[in-house]
């Protein structure tokens, strides 16, 4: 049985659920995080010293951070779906994973916490605009990979396109200025009619 926890509203707790969805996997979700509280208990801290969600815990397997949870389904499930069967569109989607996590989540964080949970008055809004301009030139790097390829890590859809995505839907989500990628613009397009990625990560931005 998989077992995970975190509030739906994470972005890192969508990445697994999307996952979850795209691989048909049958999981219980555990509501923790923010006004759920449960993660700082110590109880949850045994099993993820860091207090924050997701937590996964497969038949007695506990495992946190959300790209590694999204790796460990992506090999149970086999090469072929979302981890690509060849050894360099897999390191591909590898890159892009590693990249959100050390760069665009960077930019991405400052913009998302101020416009989406911070009241307008107390909005660092001078933060807002460096960060969105360097967000803006991440997505501009993304776009100009997406004219030569349909997806993150090329032909087809894969875990690549999954931390990718969730930021993806926060950019279009939220009121501010954006250039026009039409090749970002593309790819999102082929992600919102994924059932999964609907279900999953296209909610209401809390
Ligand atoms: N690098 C971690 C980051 C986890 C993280 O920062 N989770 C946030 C939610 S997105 C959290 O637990 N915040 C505290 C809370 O929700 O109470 C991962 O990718 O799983």
């Amino acid at each position: 049985m998989l077992k995970i926890w975190g509030r739906k509203n994470s972005i890192n707790v969508q990445k697994v659920l999307w996952t979850c969805g795209e691989l048909a996997l049958p999981f219980e979700r555990i509501d923790a995080g923010m006004a759920f509280g449960v993660n700082n208990t110590s109880e949850y801290k045994t099993m993820n010293p860091n207090g924050l969600v997701p937590l996964m815990n497969h038949d007695g397997f506990l495992l946190w951070e959300s790209h590694a949870i999204v790796r460990y389904l992506a090999r149970l499930n086999g090469p072929g779906a979302l981890l690509p069967a060849d050894t360099r569109s897999a390191a591909d989607a590898d890159r892009w994973m590693e990249w959100y996590s050390t760069t665009l989540w960077l930019n991405l964080k400052p913009v998302f916490w101020n416009m989406v949970r911070t009241p307008p008055e107390k909005r660092d809004m001078v933060l807002v605009e460096s960060s969105r301009k360097l967000l803006a030139a991440n997505f501009e790097i993304v776009d100009a990979l997406l004219a030569q390829q349909d997806y993150m890590a090329g032909k087809a859809f894969s875990m690549g396109d999954i931390p990718m995505g969730v930021a993806a839907y926060r950019w279009y989500g939220m009121a501010i200025e954006r250039p026009a990628l039409k090749h970002l613009d593309a790819w999102y397009s082929r992600l919102c009619v994924r059932p999964a990625f609907r279900e999953h990560a296209m909610l209401p931005l809390t």
